[in-house]
C-alpha cells in the first residue's frame, strides 16, 4: 500500500431494484421492492469500497429517494471525493457540506463506501475505524408492515420459529387510529405474553390522537412508542414520554447530532433511533451516539431497510459503539427476496453476527448486482 494508492480514482453509482419477500406496508405507502443506490469508490491501488443510499420505501419518509440521490452523488459529491485519499474522511465530508446541504442519505452512501475502501486498504474490519471491538453480535427486532391481526400473528409465530426473534415492531398510522389500536390490542392479546412488542407511527398522529390512543397500547403491554407525532414537535413528544410511562423513541426527530441535542434539551425521548443512513453516515452517527450517551439516552440500531452492505455498515457501527445498547432492527437483507453479495450475513436465534474479513466483511456478487440494476 502506498499513500498515493489511497487516492480515490473513480466513483460509480447505480440503482438496484430488489423484490421483497412480501409487501411491506408503511403509514402512507406499501413497498413490494426496495430500491438501493449502490455507490462504489475505487482507489489508485484498485481497492473498491461500497455504500448504499437507501430510504424505507421511497421519499415519503424524509424527502430523499434513490432518484434524487443518484444525480447529487454523480454531479456534486463524487467530484469532491475523486483525487482525495479515502482516509481523509473528515476533510471530504466537510468539503461535501460546501457543495450540498442536507441530502444525508446520499452522503451516507459515500461515507460508508469510503470507510469500506479505507478499511480494506488497511486489511481491517470497518469496526476498527469506529473505535474497535465492543460486541460481536446484536439482537434483531423484526418489523411487520400494516397487517390484519390474523396475518400478523401468523408472521410473528413464523419468525419466532424460523429465526428466533423475540421482539417485533408493528407499523401504524395507515388507517383510522381507533381501529388501528383495536388491531394491535388484539395482537398483543395473542402474543404479547411471549415477545416484546413496539409500535412505529412514523410521525403520522397529531397530539390529541396520540394522547387519546397511546394509553390503550401502554395498558396492552407495548414496550416502546416510536415517533408517534411529527418530528419538529418535541414538546408533544415530551408530553407523551411523561404521560404514558412507556419509553418513546425519536426517529424522524433525529437526523443529525444537533437534532439529538435538541431532543436531549427538550427531554423529548428515552431512546434514539440511530440510523447510519438518515444521519449522513458513520462519522455523523458517532457524533450523534456521543450526544445521546452523554445525556444518558440509549441508542437503537435502526434501519432504513438497507441491503447487505448498508446493513453491514450499521452492524459494524453497533459492534463498535457501546451506546447502541437498546438492540437493533437490522433485518433489511431478510426482507429482500434475493441478495447481491457472495456470502450472506449470519442471522440466527434472533441475532446478527459481525462477519469476518476486511472492510464491511461482504463482497459484491456483480452478476446479481447487474441483474438488479435499473436500466
Ligand atoms: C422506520 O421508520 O423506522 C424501519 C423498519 C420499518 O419497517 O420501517 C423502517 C423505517
Ligand atoms: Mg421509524
Amino acid at each position: 500500500m502506498t499513500t498515493a494508492g489511497l487516492t480515490i480514482e473513480r466513483v460509480d453509482t447505480r440503482i438496484l431494484d430488489v423484490p421483497l419477500i412480501r409487501p411491506h406496508g408503511f403509514a402512507t405507502t406499501t413497498a413490494t421492492e426496495q430500491s438501493i443506490l449502490l455507490v462504489s469508490v475505487t482507489t489508485a491501488d484498485g481497492v473498491t469500497g461500497l455504500g448504499e443510499g437507501v430510504v424505507p420505501g421511497g421519499p415519503w419518509w424524509g424527502g430523499e429517494s434513490v432518484e434524487t440521490m443518484k444525480p447529487l452523488v454523480d454531479r456534486y459529491l463524487a467530484p469532491v471525493m475523486v483525487g482525495r485519499r479515502v482516509d481523509e474522511l473528515a476533510g471530504v465530508l466537510a468539503d461535501m457540506e460546501k457543495v450540498v446541504a442536507n441530502a444525508r442519505f446520499a452522503k451516507a452512501a459515500c461515507d460508508v463506501a469510503m470507510h469500506d475502501a479505507w478499511a480494506r486498504t488497511l486489511g481491517v474490519p470497518v469496526r476498527d475505524l469506529l473505535g474497535g471491538r465492543f460486541r460481536d453480535s446484536v439482537d434483531v427486532t423484526w418489523a411487520l408492515g400494516v397487517l390484519p391481526v390474523e396475518a400478523a400473528v401468523a408472521e410473528i409465530e413464523e419468525r419466532i420459529a424460523s429465526h428466533g426473534h423475540r421482539s417485533f415492531k408493528l407499523k401504524m398510522g395507515a388507517g383510522d387510529p381507533a381501529r388501528d389500536v383495536d388491531r394491535l390490542v388484539g395482537l398483543a392479546g395473542e402474543v404479547g405474553h411471549k415477545v416484546s412488542l413496539r409500535i412505529d407511527v412514523n410521525a403520522r398522529w397529531d397530539r390529541m390522537t396520540a394522547l387519546t390512543h397511546l394509553p390503550r397500547l401502554a395498558d396492552a403491554g407495548f414496550d416502546l412508542f416510536e415517533q408517534p407525532t411529527p418530528a419538529h414537535d418535541l414538546a408533544t413528544l415530551r408530553e407523551i414520554t411523561r404521560r404514558t410511562g412507556v419509553p418513546v423513541m425519536a426517529d424522524e426527530s433525529v437526523c443529525s447530532p444537533a437534532d439529538a441535542l435538541a431532543v436531549v434539551r427538550a427531554e423529548a425521548a428515552d431512546v434514539i433511533a440511530l440510523k447510519t443512513t438518515k444521519l449522513g453516515g458513520l462519522r455523523e452517527s458517532l457524533k450523534t451516539a456521543a450526544v445521546a450517551e452523554a445525556a444518558g439516552l440509549a441508542c437503537h440500531g435502526a434501519t432504513s431497510l438497507e441491503g447487505p452492505f448498508g446493513t453491514a455498515a450499521s452492524l459494524h457501527f453497533a459492534c463498535a459503539v457501546a451506546a447502541v445498547s437498546w438492540g437493533t432492527e437490522l433485518f433489511g437483507p431478510m426482507l429482500l427476496r434475493e441478495s447481491y453479495t457472495t456470502t450472506a450475513l449470519e442471522y440466527a436465534d434472533g441475532r446478527l453476527t459481525l462477519p469476518e474479513g476486511p472492510g464491511l466483511g461482504l463482497d459484491p456478487d456483480w452478476a446479481a448486482i447487474n441483474h438488479f440494476t435499473r436500466e
